[in-house]
């Protein structure tokens, strides 16, 4: 069972979209095991975007994420981080499809709306960076193969 980072980031909470945002991953049937508000601070917004520093774009990406609350989340599931970006769609809004969360919510980039980790190693940091492990709960839940 894979473990993937998510997080509504602050255009998402101001649009109210968490919830909508949530029920994309319930349908899918990922399992929700760790959730709450964040107000991130830089540092931990530069620790989170590390791989970007340098990049021209990077002070106001930082600016971006730390502008307001964020909803965080640790998600589990069969291939959760491939399959969770392809829910999630493309970063530009302009190549975003519809039936992604940013293809039919987002319209101008870099205002994509949340964030999914890139890989299993980038979802263990960026856990890490945001969540103790006691607020991540193990709990059963019916996960069929078929769902
Ligand atoms: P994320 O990390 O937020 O899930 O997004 P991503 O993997 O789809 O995209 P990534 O390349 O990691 O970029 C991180 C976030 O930085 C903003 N961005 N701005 N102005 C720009 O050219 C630019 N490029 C990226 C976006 O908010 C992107 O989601
Ligand atoms: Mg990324």
């Amino acid at each position: 069972m894979e473990r993937t980072f998510l997080m509504v980031k602050p255009d998402g909470v101001q649009r109210g979209l968490i919830g909508r945002i949530i029920s994309r991953f319930e349908d899918k049937g990922f399992k929700l095991v760790a959730g709450k508000f964040v107000q991130v601070t830089p540092e931990q917004a530069k620790r989170h975007y590390a791989e970007h520093e340098g990049k021209p774009f990077f002070d106001s990406l930082v600016s971006f994420i730390t502008s307001g609350p964020v909803f965080a989340m640790v998600w589990e599931g069969d291939d959760i981080v491939a399959l969770s970006r392809a829910v999630i769609g493309k970063t530009k809004v302009t190549e975003a499809a519809p039936g992604t969360i940013r293809g039919d919510f987002a319209a101008h980039t870099p205002y994509n709306l949340i964030h999914g980790s890139d890989g299993p190693e980038s979802a263990e940091r960026e856990i890490a960076n945001f969540f103790e492990p006691h607020e991540i709960v193990a709990y059963s839940k019916t996960i069929t193969p078929w769902i």
